[in-house]
């Protein structure tokens, strides 16, 4: 028997991008020089037949992340003919009548800040702030929301506790997850806080220019469960894994935010002994994330003591053959919408992503898209289950036929 449930009136559906992963062509980043994307998706010169695609597709939505890299090449130089790049992509979202949510920072840096430390440097947050104030009187009619730092723990840990990014040039391509440098905590929480600080900083920015802007932040959270339901020890650990990964940065910047986006992939159970292990009865993606819809539901539930509007702003999997995609976004959405029906505020879906692309240090072998791209020809091919995803963007609902 089949079962219908719709989404909130003007519930906004789309897909998510980022520059370095699509765009192509892009020199003058800290990732380029060891390990460059290259022309990647050339989604730079294409966007307009990708937008074409978007729209084929019923999404009335897109995020996309402005390369600092482009904008300011060297500290205090603004690039003309970049700006105007960025002016063309967002008008042509908006002749399209397709809302824009904007990436300020996306994982990669311009190389002359790279070159002082980074975001280990506390002068970031006035080099960040110059680069926002910049981007925002450009495109401040253009954007619908704006998300200052893109996962930043994901950004700050893989760089700093790992030591992996950017990856170091090595002989073969993905260079294997190995560290590129030694683990330094402290820099890691010298990371954070400026973090924590230029958000802040551009939150006040941008809302003292213009009171009806949106500003908010894209947090990875995962779902934490303890390996060990009925050990204390082990939800003991799930709890602590909970705090520091999940709330420890939105609590410093709740009162900064109007909205908060969720990036969601996967559930983690953790517990003794570390590091935490995986049990072989959940399904995996192709680069071995686990797949837990559920997980969805209960971190949305746990968000809501934010009261914040709620935007999922990545939802995805690497799966090249697209065999579980269609069943992925099916079962995601079916526990978004309990989350809702049970008072999460959850105002929009947006798949991770639009097209296949550059997946950091992973290369271009995962591919995330609903479109998959033929990286020799750039040919764009929409795969089966983008149809699945259109027919619920156009008609605000997801039918069931059985329960998920
Ligand atoms: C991230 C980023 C994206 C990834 C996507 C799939 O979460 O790491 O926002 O750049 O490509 O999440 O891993």
């Amino acid at each position: 028997m089949e079962k219908v449930l719709k989404f909130p009136e003007g519930f906004l559906w789309g897909t998510a991008t980022s520059a370095y992963q699509v765009e192509g062509g892009i020199e003058n980043s800290d990732w380029t020089k060891d390990f460059p994307a290259g022309r990647a998706c050339d989604h730079y010169n294409l966007f307009e037949k990708d937008f074409g695609l978007l729209r084929k597709l019923n999404q009335n939505t897109f995020r996309l992340s402005i390369e600092w890299s482009r904008i300011e090449p060297e500290p205090g130089h603004f690039n003309e003919k970049e700006l105007e790049h960025y002016w063309q992509v967002l008008h042509t979202l908006k002749m399209r009548d397709i809302k824009t949510m904007v990436t300020l920072h996306h994982f990669t840096n311009p190389l002359w800040l790279a070159k002082i430390g980074g975001w280990t440097n506390s002068k970031i947050v006035s080099y960040f702030s110059r680069f926002a104030e910049r981007i925002f009187d450009e495109y401040s009619d253009l954007v619908d929301f704006w998300i200052t730092i893109n996962e930043p723990l994901v950004y700050a840990s893989i760089s700093y506790l790992k030591g992996r990014w950017p990856p170091k040039k090595t002989t073969t391509h993905p260079p294997p997850s190995r560290l590129q440098r030694a683990p330094n905590p402290v820099l890691f929480l010298k990371v954070v806080k400026n973090q924590i600080t230029c958000h802040k900083k551009i939150y006040k920015i941008f809302h003292k220019t213009k009171r009806s802007v949106r500003v908010g932040i894209a947090k990875n959270n995962n779902y934490f469960q303890p390996f060990n339901p009925i050990s204390p020890l082990d939800r003991l650990i799930a709890i602590i894994y909970r705090y520091f990964w999940s709330y420890f940065f939105l609590n410093r910047i709740k009162n900064h935010l109007d909205f908060i986006g969720l990036n969601y992939y996967s559930r983690d159970k953790v517990g003794l002994p570390f590091p935490k292990r995986t049990e072989d009865e959940v399904k995996l993606s192709d680069i071995g994330w686990q797949i837990c819809p559920e997980g969805i539901y209960h971190v949305l539930k746990e968000l809501k003591k934010y009261n914040l509007p709620i935007y999922i702003t990545e939802n995805g999997l690497a799966d090249a053959k697209d065999r579980l995609r269609k069943d992925f976004i099916r079962d995601h959405l079916y526990w978004v919408h309990k989350a809702i029906s049970e008072g999460a505020d959850v105002r929009g879906y947006l798949h991770w992503s639009l097209i296949d692309n550059f997946e950091w240090d992973s290369g271009f072998e995962p591919r995330f898209g609903l479109i998959e791209i033929d990286y020799k020809t750039l040919k764009r091919k929409i795969r089966k289950s983008a149809k699945f995803y259109a027919k619920i963007c156009k008609n605000n609902q997801l039918t069931l036929n059985s329960k998920p």
